[in-house]
């Protein structure tokens, strides 16, 4: 009876889930994505209904698709929309499907590049698909990400800087960095986007929108992280950071919008391990110092880590705190202010999210004290 999905906010169908990759026991390894591009109902923060575009999974809405370096990737796309659409990955030689007509499915194949995090989308008509929705990340590990040391780092060993591997090789053996290794599963993915309504309506009452004018006119009212918006965002389980200090976490940013955002964070600053540069391509950086706000504009992916450190401006005399409980939750939120914003107004309700600090040290496996995170 419904011409389309329904896609509720807040709902499991929000957070992007894991795609598992069908792994086939090869001298490569072959990993298969089936995925659907599927006209949505999507509700926003605020209640309202805007038609979106989507990717689906298996497991919902904008499935992150994971694959190792020198993986065959085979991408299967099925289009059942009204609309030609395709499907592309920046940075990855030979991922794009130029296009699938209504109906059609279409497929493509190709070598997964070096480790590091892309962004796939619908490039058909660029920006329109990829601002109503086509978009998803794409996360790569490195063949080798260990250091001649035996550190796991997210880089591949041939691309890492000497900044990236001091910093990993810190990690859990000074005095600054407590507790343990960064361990490669411990990660989030924050993919940034922007809605604009009216330009959602014109498409779906079947008007041929101009690529070219869509920056021009684009007047967002939604600023969403993994689909989500403000109280949603901070209390979604696979956008929110948590863990005790000395559990450093990797931040997979990517900007799926033509909106810059400027996320900032509350109560330890992040390093950039990584960026993109104006081609796409994955540059990891060499000079990483301390941020507590950084830039992605449009179509930037950055790799960023968040420590888990004690909170630097805390006193020793004051650590562990003894009349505000554990855990300890901090902000991240966008410095560009409209961004905090949805439907013009319901501030803080855009792009934002929490994060947790659980306890001052990591406990022991198995003891009692540990939280489930
Ligand atoms: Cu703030």
């Amino acid at each position: 009876m419904h011409r389309r999905q329904f896609l509720q906010y807040g709902g499991l169908g929000g957070a992007a889930l894991l795609l598992a990759p069908a792994a086939l026991a090869q001298t490569t390894r072959e990993v298969r994505f089936q995925i659907r591009i599927e006209p949505t109902d999507v509700e926003m923060i605020d209640g309202k209904v805007v038609f979106m575009l989507l990717f689906y999974g298996e497991s919902g809405a904008r499935p992150v698709l994971r694959a190792t370096e020198g993986d065959r990737v085979v991408v299967q796309v099925t289009n059942n929309d009204v609309r030609p659409h395709g499907f592309s990955i920046a940075g990855a030689p030979g991922s794009t499907i130029a296009a699938v007509a209504p109906g059609a499915t279409r497929q493509v194949a190709f070598t997964a590049p070096r480790g590091g995090t892309y962004l796939y989308t619908d490039p058909t008509l660029a920006p329109l698909n990829r601002i109503l929705g086509l978009h998803g990340a794409f996360v790569v590990d490195p063949a080798e990400p260990r250091t001649l040391a035996g550190v796991a780092t997210p880089f591949a060993r041939t691309v890492q800087t000497d900044a990236v591997r001091q910093l990993f090789e810190a990690l859990g053996a000074t005095p600054q960095f407590p507790g343990r290794r960064w361990l490669p599963a411990r990660e989030k993915v924050w993919l940034f986007s922007q809605v604009d309504p009216a330009l959602n309506r014109r498409v779906d009452s079947g008007e041929a929108v101009s690529p070219a004018t869509v920056v021009d006119a684009f007047a967002p009212r939604y600023f969403t992280l993994n689909g989500l918006s403000g109280y949603d965002a901070a209390h979604d389980p696979f956008t929110k950071p948590k863990g005790y200090v000395g559990e450093p976490l990797l931040l997979r940013v990517l900007n799926a919008g033509i909106a810059t955002h400027a996320p900032h964070i509350h109560g330890n600053h992040v390093y950039e391990l990584s960026g993109t540069n104006a081609g796409g391509q994955q540059v990891v950086r060499n000079n990483i110092v301390e941020l507590d706000s950084w830039t992605m504009g449009p179509l930037e992916r950055k790799d960023m880590l968040l420590p888990f450190v004690r909170p630097i401006d805390v006193p020793d005399a004051v650590w562990p705190p003894k009349d505000e409980p554990f855990p300890l939750i901090y902000p991240m939120h966008c410095h560009i202010e409209m961004s905090q914003t949805a439907g013009g107004g319901n501030y803080p309700q855009g792009l934002i999210t929490d994060w947790e600090l659980l306890g001052p040290t990591i406990p022991a496996e198995g003891t009692m004290k540990r939280k489930q995170v």
